[in-house]
């Protein structure tokens, strides 16, 4: 593991700059690395100050989001397709700015329940602008990890082996996976095989329990997954991620269906998240050498 982040969502709802300002020195308080900003449209925020508070707390800054309807790289629609390519340019060069490492998330359809069956037509649609964005991302220094979730929040990508023939479609080596054990849990028959087939092309990965919630305390087997962590020797960034309906936004709280609380104090969640993920990882890493010395 390189960063462990958090996202800002367990700090704030991300409607003001001194929420996400707050969210930041709240990651680095509680002695995390990395936080994880959703939906930084530009113009919604000072920019170029939430650049310098994350320097000056030695964080790392992922952007994550998911595609509204109207901007849903997957459609049939031209103009809807040509929407979504300008607007991941534009989150793009704002990542760029304010001086992320990268963006992940459903960039590849719209964030939420579809009414339709997946298309080729909108899957060619959605490569092709993953690939074209690919490009944006790599003059700007931003990489591209495309979250794998569940069939209620897409009906593109469900599964890592989805996933990995989106990215050959694609064309691109630099576009990688971003899996997420809430999502897995729901869709994976076999989660760490799913770990272990991905491999390489890993680039992201969430930590979330079954019900988004304290780790731990749900039905997410995390030995099972760290162990497959450590076995493609992943050593990228890990973030945990966390909802509840105390911190709402509306737009992620609705797509994301979180209609009520599963905490209320964040600072406790945070500081449990990070000994629960850090012990997790030294034991799998432990596992693995066990197993090597026989
Ligand atoms: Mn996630």
């Amino acid at each position: 593991m390189r960063r462990l982040g958090i996202h800002s969502f367990v700090w704030t709802d991300g409607k003001t700059q001194e929420g996400l300002e707050m969210a930041l020195e709240k990651s680095a308080e509680h002695g995390y690395r990395m936080v994880e900003l959703a939906y930084l449209f530009p113009g919604r925020y000072d920019i170029e100050r939430l650049a310098a508070r994350a320097r000056a707390l030695d964080l790392e800054i992922v952007v994550t989001m998911g595609l509204p309807p109207e901007a849903d790289v997957s459609s049939e629609d031209r103009d809807v397709v040509a929407h979504g390519r300008a607007l991941l340019s534009d989150v793009v060069k704002t990542v760029r700015d304010v001086g992320g490492i990268r963006l992940g998330g459903i960039l590849y359809s719209k964030h939420g329940k579809y009414d339709r069956m997946p298309s080729r037509d909108g899957w060619m649609n959605s490569t092709e602008a993953i690939a074209a964005t690919a490009e944006t991302a790599r003059t700007c220094g931003v990489e591209i990890v495309l979250e794998i979730v569940n069939r209620f929040e897409s009906n593109l990508l469900n599964t890592t082996a989805q996933g990995l023939k989106f990215i050959a479609d694609t064309d691109r080596d630099d576009v990688r996976l971003h899996l997420d054990t809430f999502h897995m849990n729901i869709e994976e028959a076999d989660p760490a095989a799913a770990i272990r087939l991905a491999g390489d092309r890993l680039g992201y990965f969430h930590i979330g329990e079954n019900y988004r919630g304290f780790l731990g305390t749900g039905t997410i087997d995390f030995t099972a997954y760290f162990r497959a962590l450590a076995d493609i020797g992943y050593d990228r960034d890990i973030t945990f991620e966390s909802f509840s309906g105390a911190i709402v936004d509306e737009a992620l709280s609705v797509a994301c269906g979180i209609w009520r609380d599963t905490w209320t104090d964040n600072d406790a969640l945070a500081a449990h998240a990070r000994t629960f993920i850090e012990e997790k990882w030294r034991e799998a890493a432990m596992a693995r050498q066990v197993l090597a010395a026989v």
